[in-house]
């Protein structure tokens, strides 16, 4: 616990953890049984291509849903790239632009424009009430994503969808095992796609899924992950290679295996940061709606500047010398990344909520390698940090202003 400033280690004092305590950790399941099926790959000899822990992986992931079908992938990207060309989309497609940038790209790739429609104030997901505004005769379709594992607002957009008949998907990456009015997110929409990346609550090391109730997509999907063959020496469509390798599968049962002991860890991490949190002014936990089925992923706060009187940035900045490494996920949205600045400069002119969350948004660590003492340690120095808000500014501008004397005099000399 520190008690003066100049313990912080942004001014020389020790960091409060030794090693880096990361955020994105991946959840790691019986390693044993990771072993075993490895060893069965190498004893088959069946490495990728429609090998059996694939297959079941895919079956375990539908039934987990109760969904009729899961095409498991080589990451979440290819997933997304590999639904949105499946489904027919094309011209323009509205997205939120507080999102990690796969969502954009995986459109802009196939030369599909991303529109970008500003989130609710609430919810942080893409707001339905600013979408019919933007729909033009080149809009196709409209992808949700469940931000942090907190589902969109499925019913307001697929009103929205339904009406002006364009097509809804799922950017699904953040939200395994989470629940929209009581049922698994992956049964919405045309499709949904899932992340099963390293850092992300189910992990296959890299590895993704569409996930569709309809036949004929699930079908199409399989073939344009497989280069588009529809048996031996015989090609239907364009493809590309999107399969999940045998060993990612392996892993990926691996997780499913433990999904229970790791939502618990995750709920008993949340329900911590909450309690602490209480009463840290300007600074808001993010919560979820407990009456859903919840992987609890994700430890974001909401740093109101004008009231903890640090900013985000500052605080994230103290965290980092205390060798915490919090992320401002997703800053600066994508509308503020390349191409999209350049091909939209007054993009953020009608994204009023994106840009002002971008600039306050804060992911700490959880999952299952962070400990009960590392969310108490993080958050007594947050308290700190907050309750010595000016005092510290100050020394950092000091000491910033230091810096550059120092600079300019070794530049001069
Ligand atoms: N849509 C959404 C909404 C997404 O969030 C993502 C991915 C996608 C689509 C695309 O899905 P994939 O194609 O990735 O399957 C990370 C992940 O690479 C990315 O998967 C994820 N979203 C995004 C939110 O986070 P970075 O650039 O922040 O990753 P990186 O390398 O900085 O790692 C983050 C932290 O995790 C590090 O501090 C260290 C830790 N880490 C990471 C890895 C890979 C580990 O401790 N061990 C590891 O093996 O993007």
């Amino acid at each position: 616990m520190k008690k003066s400033l100049s313990e912080l280690a942004i001014f020389g004092g020790t960091p409060a953890f030794s090693e880096t305590l990361h955020i994105g950790r991946p959840n790691i399941g019986n390693r044993q049984h990771l072993f075993d099926r490895i060893n069965s790959i190498l004893d088959t000899r069946w490495l990728t291509n429609y090998g059996p822990f694939v297959e079941e992986f895919e079956q375990q992931i539908a039934e987990n849903l109760g969904a009729k079908h899961c095409i498991a992938m080589c990451n979440g990207t290819i997933a997304l790239e590999i639904a949105i060309r499946a489904a027919g989309l094309s011209g323009e497609v509205i997205v939120p632009s507080f999102t990690f940038i796969a969502t954009a790209h995986s459109l802009q790739w196939q030369e599909i424009t991303p529109v970008f429609c500003d989130i609710d104030a609430e919810t942080f997901t893409i707001d339905p009430s600013k979408i019919e505004a933007l729909i033009t005769p080149r809009t196709t379709g409209i992808i949700g994503v469940h931000l942090w594992g907190r589902p969109c607002d499925i019913d307001g957009l697929t009103d929205i969808a339904v009406k002006n008949n364009l097509t809804l998907l799922f950017d699904a990456s953040h939200a395994f095992e989470c629940s929209y009015h009581g049922k698994m997110i992956g049964n919405f929409g045309t499709a949904e796609v899932f992340s099963f990346h390293a850092t992300k609550f189910l992990n296959s090391f890299e590895g993704g899924a569409v996930v569709t109730n309809d036949d004929e997509l699930a079908k199409k999907i399989r073939l344009m992950k497989n280069f588009g063959f529809a048996g031996y020496d015989n090609v239907i469509y364009i493809g590309t290679n999107g399969k999940m390798t045998e060993i990612c599968a392996a892993m990926g049962l691996t997780s499913l295996e433990s999904v229970n002991d790791f939502i618990a860890v995750n709920r008993f991490n949340y329900y911590k940061y909450k309690e602490q949190f209480k009463g840290i002014k300007g600074v808001d936990l993010l919560t979820y709606d407990e009456s859903e089925k919840l992987n609890f992923q994700y430890i974001t706060l909401l740093i109101d500047e004008t009231v903890s009187r640090i900013t985000r940035d500052e605080l994230c900045q103290i965290l980092k010398a205390e060798n915490i490494l919090a992320r401002r996920y997703f800053y600066p949205g994508c509308h503020r990344m390349e191409p999209y600045r350049s091909y939209f400069p007054h993009a953020g002119l009608l994204l009023p909520q994106t840009e002002k969350l971008v600039d306050q948004v804060l992911s700490l660590p959880t999952g299952t390698s962070v400990k009960e003492a590392d969310v108490d340690k993080i958050c007594d120095l947050i308290r700190f940090i907050i309750a010595h808000g000016p005092a510290i500014r100050k020394k950092m501008h000091n000491k910033r202003q230091g810096n550059t004397i120092l600079a300019c005099s070794q530049t001069l000399t």
